[in-house]
């Protein structure tokens, strides 16, 4: 698989689980034109057979390279973000692990055992970004432990190895456009916006400035019943050049802090 087919499976992937995402697309393709990608974004356990290292593999394998590294203590993340190393058009790769040896007793022996019964040694390594959930019908009662402590683990619980959101890169579009504008028009369709620190994460200072939907609720099927749950959402992303004219490559963790929460099934008061 060369790396257009693999972007190109993904976000079949990821509008089955974000069917607001290929409704902005469109609408933002007749309105401004040129939907590009700015990033891909993923989630997983720190677990070596899943971790970081694991789910870049097929990205590395088809010419991107680690760059810059990112924590968020309060939701015992880390994450690491790729660049294609001759694509400059390519999207970033955003990468996002739970470090699990920070977590309670709980969540470390669910995640261990959700993993053992995953049959991963079975698995093309290359696939993994594809897997989804591995470890059948989930358990409501679980699901709602988990948010307890970490809305990230009751996510990835349900949803297992896909990609979390695409992200429109505003910059490239062809009708240039504010941030403001661009949550304007989705605020106008109906759709509703994260508001967890502001509409609009960063500021043109610190050269990023980014906003998301909410994200999808979809029916799943638990072991008790059929509960409608967060599934996928779209960002927007609009970058400024730093003093050597260059836009601003990376990514800001205060700001990204707040991007996660649009999957929150409640978002924390403001
Ligand atoms: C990632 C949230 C962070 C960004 O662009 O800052 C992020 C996630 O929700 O998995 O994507
Ligand atoms: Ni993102």
């Amino acid at each position: 698989m060369n790396k257009d087919q693999l972007l190109q499976k993904l976000w079949d992937q990821y509008v089955t689980l974000a069917p607001s995402a290929h409704k902005i697309h469109n609408i933002f393709d007749e309105q401004y034109g040129n939907v590009k990608n700015d990033h891909i974004a993923f989630r997983t356990f720190n677990d070596p057979r899943v971790n970081i290292e694991a789910m870049s593999k097929v990205f590395t394998a088809c010419g991107y390279e680690e760059k810059g590294q990112y924590e968020f203590t309060a939701k015992k993340l880390l994450a690491k973000h790729y660049e294609h190393k001759t694509d400059k058009d390519a999207p970033k790769i955003f990468i996002s692990e739970l470090r699990l040896e920070l977590c309670s007793e709980y969540v470390q022996e669910i995640v261990d055992c959700l993993l053992a019964i995953s049959d991963l040694h079975l698995i093309d390594p290359l696939e993994l970004v594809f897997q989804g959930r591995l470890w059948g019908k989930p358990s409501h009662q679980i699901y709602e432990r988990l948010r307890e402590e970490s809305e990230y683990a009751a996510w990835m619980y349900v949803y297992g190895f896909c990609p979390n959101h695409f992200t429109v890169f505003v910059n490239k579009l062809d009708k240039e456009t504010s941030l403001e504008s661009v949550n304007q028009l989705l605020k106008d369709n109906g759709f509703k916006m994260n508001g967890s620190g502001g509409e609009i994460k960063g500021t043109p200072e610190q050269m990023l400035e980014q906003s998301s939907i909410l994200a999808d609720r979809l029916a799943v099927d638990f072991v008790e019943g059929t509960y409608e749950i967060p599934a996928c959402y779209y960002e927007f992303a609009k970058r400024y050049e730093d003093k050597d004219g260059e836009l601003f490559d990376g990514f800001i963790a205060g700001s990204a802090d707040k991007i996660f929460e649009s999957t929150n099934v409640t978002l924390p008061n403001q």
